[in-house]
C-alpha cells in the first residue's frame, strides 16, 4: 500500500511490490549474472539470514511489463541509502538518502516486457555526509515502496496547500511537459464543497511551470487533534487548447489536506489560535523484525500505542518518515514534529563535502512532499549536531533559511544538547533541549532545568516556547530489580514519570517528548553505539518488538491526566 488514500483517478498506478530478484555485490555499477535471492520490496535485506549484519552493495530486479505504449514515472518512496536505477539497462537516475522520495521518467515505453534494476549501497563513506554510523541502524534495501505510473506528456508533478484563517487557503500546483512542444493547460480543482480555476497556464517543452491562487473555504471545518477532519482535494489538468478549456482531463492528483493554523504567540504554541502542550514521543522507524520497512500493520500498531499512551505528539527523530505512517498521524490527531536527516553530527562531519549539499537535497525533498499533512506543525533539523560552534552556526543558519523559504507557516527547532553552550537559539521559532538528568546528568530533573534555563533565556531563547525535545533512560525489556537500579525497567519508569510530573507542570514548558517510543537497533560499526546492550538503544518504553515496559504505565496516567487539566483549563476559559 503506498497511501491511505488514492492519489488518482485518472493516472494509472501500479505498485511494484512482491518478491524481487537479489543479488550482493562488490561494487555499486557491478551487474550480476545471478539472482540467486529473493527478497521482498518493500523491505530491508537484514530481514533474509543470510544479510542479518550486511553492510555493502546489492543489486534487485524486476520485470515490468506493459500493455500498451505509454510514458512511465518510476516512484521510489526510499531506498536506503543510495540506489542507481537502471531501466531495460540504462541508467535512469542516481540518489542518495534512505528517507527522501525520488522519480524518473521513462519517454514513450513501446508495449513489451522490461528488465528494473536497482542497484543499492548502504555502505558508510566519502559519498556519505549524512548517513554515518549512528544510533540508529542505516538498514539496506528498498525499504519503502516503488510505483510505476503512465502520465501523459502533460501532468501533474505535485502541489502545496496551506491554509489559513477564515478559511482560505493557498493552493500551488505545479504541472510538467515531459513533450518536445510548448503546451497550455487549465488546472481546476475541488475541495470542501467549493469548485475552483487556475486559469490557463503555459509550460514550455521539458519544464515545470507553477500556478498558485488563493481560494475561500467557507464552509471547512477546521483539523485539530481533537476533531482530525480531512479533506480531499481534487486537482484535474486539461489541454489549456481546447476551445471551452473543457475536454477530457489529461491527468489527475488528489491530496488529502486539512484546515489548520500553527502560530507561535511569545512563549506559547498555537494550533487554530489554542494553546496546545505537546505530551508526546520520539519515534524511530525500526522495528526488530522488519528493521525500517514497517509495514501498515506495524505503523498502525504504533499508532494504536501512542494513542493508547494518552499521547498527542510525535517525532519523527532523526529523518523524514513514511508518508503512510504522516497519513495515520492527520487521521489520528496526532501533531508531529518533522524533522530532515541528521543526529548528533560533529564540526568534522558538517566539514564533510557533501554535508551541504545531501541536507538541502533533504530539506527541499521533505518539505515538497509533506506538506500538505496537517499533522506535521513543526520543522525541525540537525539534530545535536554542532549548534555550539561558530562554523556549526553557519550551517544552522543556512538551512534555517532554506526551509522558511519553502515553507512559511510552520514554526521551526531544532533540539540541541549543547547546555551552556548553544549559539544558535536565536536563530530558532522553538527552543528544544535534550535533556538527560538522571540519566547522563547526575542532578535531578528540577534541578537541571532551574540550572539550565535563566541561560537559555540570556543567550538567545527568551520569550520563545521552550520544548524538552528528549529526556529518558535505558531499560532493556525485562530487566527487573526491586532496588530500582539504574538501567531496570523500575528505574525508567521512575525517572520517566517524575520527569513528566515536572515538566507537564510548568506552564512556561510547551511540551515534553520522552526519548523514546520503541527500542531501535543501532549500527555496531562506531564505538560508543558498539557498547549499547543487545545492539540497542533501549530507552524505548516498549521494547523493540512493542513489548511494553513499566513505563508504559506511568506515561499513561501522567499523558491522560495534563490532558484533562487542560481541558478544564480550555472549559475555564470558554
Ligand atoms: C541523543 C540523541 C538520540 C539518542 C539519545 C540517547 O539525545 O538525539 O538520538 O542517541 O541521545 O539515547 O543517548
Amino acid at each position: 500500500m503506498i497511501r491511505l488514500f488514492d492519489q488518482h483517478r485518472i493516472r494509472q498506478v501500479t505498485e511494484l511490490e512482491g518478491l524481487w530478484d537479489f543479488a550482493p555485490v562488490s561494487s555499486l555499477d557491478e551487474v550480476p549474472e545471478q539472482y540467486p535471492y529473493r527478497l521482498t520490496v518493500p523491505g530491508c535485506w537484514e530481514s533474509h539470514p543470510n544479510f542479518i549484519r550486511y553492510r555493502g552493495q546489492g543489486v534487485y530486479r524486476t520485470m515490468v511489463t506493459m500493455a500498451e505504449r505509454s510514458s512511465l514515472r518510476l516512484v521510489f518512496k526510499g531506498v536506503s541509502h543510495t540506489a542507481d536505477v537502471y531501466w531495460d539497462g540504462w541508467l535512469m537516475t542516481s540518489h542518495y538518502n534512505a528517507y527522501t522520495p525520488f522519480d524518473t521518467i521513462v519517454r514513450d515505453v513501446e508495449p513489451g516486457e522490461y528488465e528494473l534494476r536497482v542497484h543499492v549501497d548502504n555502505t558508510f563513506g566519502e559519498h556519505s555526509g549524512l548517513h554515518v554510523p549512528n544510533d540508529y541502524r542505516t538498514y539496506g534495501g528498498i525499504i519503502r515502496p516503488v510505483v510505476v505510473e503512465r502520465v501523459p506528456d502533460f501532468w501533474i508533478e505535485r502541489m502545496a496547500f496551506t491554509p489559513k484563517c477564515g478559511w482560505e487557503a493557498e493552493i500551488a500546483v505545479w504541472v510538467r511537459n515531459s513533450s518536445d512542444r510548448t503546451a497550455v493547460a487549465a488546472v481546476r480543482g475541488k475541495l470542501a464543497g467549493e469548485e475552483f480555476d487556475f486559469g490557463p497556464l503555459t509550460v514550455q517543452a521539458g519544464e515545470t511551470a507553477i500556478v498558485a491562487r488563493t481560494f475561500e473555504f467557507p464552509n471547512a471545518e477546521p483539523w485539530s487533534h481533537e476533531h482530525p477532519k480531512l479533506y480531499a482535494l481534487e486537482l484535474r489538468l486539461y489541454d489549456g487548447d481546447v476551445e471551452d478549456g473543457g475536454g477530457e482531463p489529461l491527468d489527475d492528483l488528489i491530496e488529502r489536506v486539512g484546515f489548520r493554523t500553527v502560530r507561535i504567540e511569545g512563549d506559547r504554541l498555537l494550533v487554530n489560535d489554542r494553546e496546545v502542550v505537546l505530551r508526546g514521543f520520539n519515534r524511530h522507524e525500526d522495528h526488530a523484525s522488519v528493521g525500517a520497512a514497517l509495514p501498515l500493520q506495524l505503523m498502525t500498531q504504533d499508532i494504536d500505542w501512542l494513542e493508547r499512551m494518552g499521547a498527542n505528539c510525535v517525532r519523527t527523530s532523526h529523518y523524514p518518515n513514511d508518508e503512510r505512517f504522516l497519513d495515520l498521524c492527520d487521521e489520528r490527531g496526532l501533531y508531529v514534529w518533522e524533522e530532515s536527516h541528521a543526529r548528533s553530527l560533529t564540526l568534522e562531519q558538517m566539514s564533510h563535502p557533501l554535508f551541504a549539499s545531501q541536507s538541502a537535497d533533504c530539506i527541499r525533498d521533505m518539505v515538497e512532499q509533506h506538506i500538505n499533512h496537517p499533522s506535521i506543525i513543526i520543522w525541525g533539523l540537525l539534530n545535536e549536531c554542532a549548534s555550539d560552534t561558530a562554523e556549526g552556526r553557519t550551517h544552522f543558519e543556512a538551512q534555517f533559511r532554506q526551509l522558511r523559504s519553502l515553507d512559511g507557516s510552520r514554526p521551526l527547532t531544532y533540539a540541541s544538547c549543547h547546555v551552556f553552550k548553544d549559539r544558535c537559539l536565536d536563530l530558532a521559532d522553538i527552543v528544544s533541549f535534550n535533556l538527560y538528568p538522571g540519566w547522563y546528568n547526575p542532578e535531578s530533573v528540577e534541578e537541571f532545568y532551574r540550572l539550565l534555563r535563566p541561560w537559555v533565556d540570556a543567550s538567545g531563547g527568551a520569550g520563545k516556547p521552550f520544548l524538552v525535545s528528549e529526556f529518558g533512560a535505558e531499560a532493556p525489556y525485562g530487566y527487573r530489580d526491586p532496588g530500582e537500579a539504574k538501567w531496570s525497567e523500575e528505574y525508567q519508569a521512575r525517572l520517566i514519570g517524575e520527569s513528566l510530573d515536572f515538566y507537564l507542570g510548568q506552564r512556561e514548558i510547551c511540551g515534553a517528548l520522552i526519548w523514546q517510543f520503541s527500542d531501535n537497533r543501532v549500527d555496531e560499526e562506531f564505538g560508543s553505539f558498539a557498547s549499547r546492550a543487545g545492539n540497542r538503544n533501549n530507552k524505548g518504553v516498549l521494547d523493540a518488538y512493542r513489548r511494553p515496559k513499566l513505563a508504559v504505565e506511568a506515561v499513561r496516567t501522567r499523558f491522560m491526566a495534563s490532558t484533562a487539566q487542560e481541558r478544564g483549563r480550555s472549559h475555564t476559559h470558554g
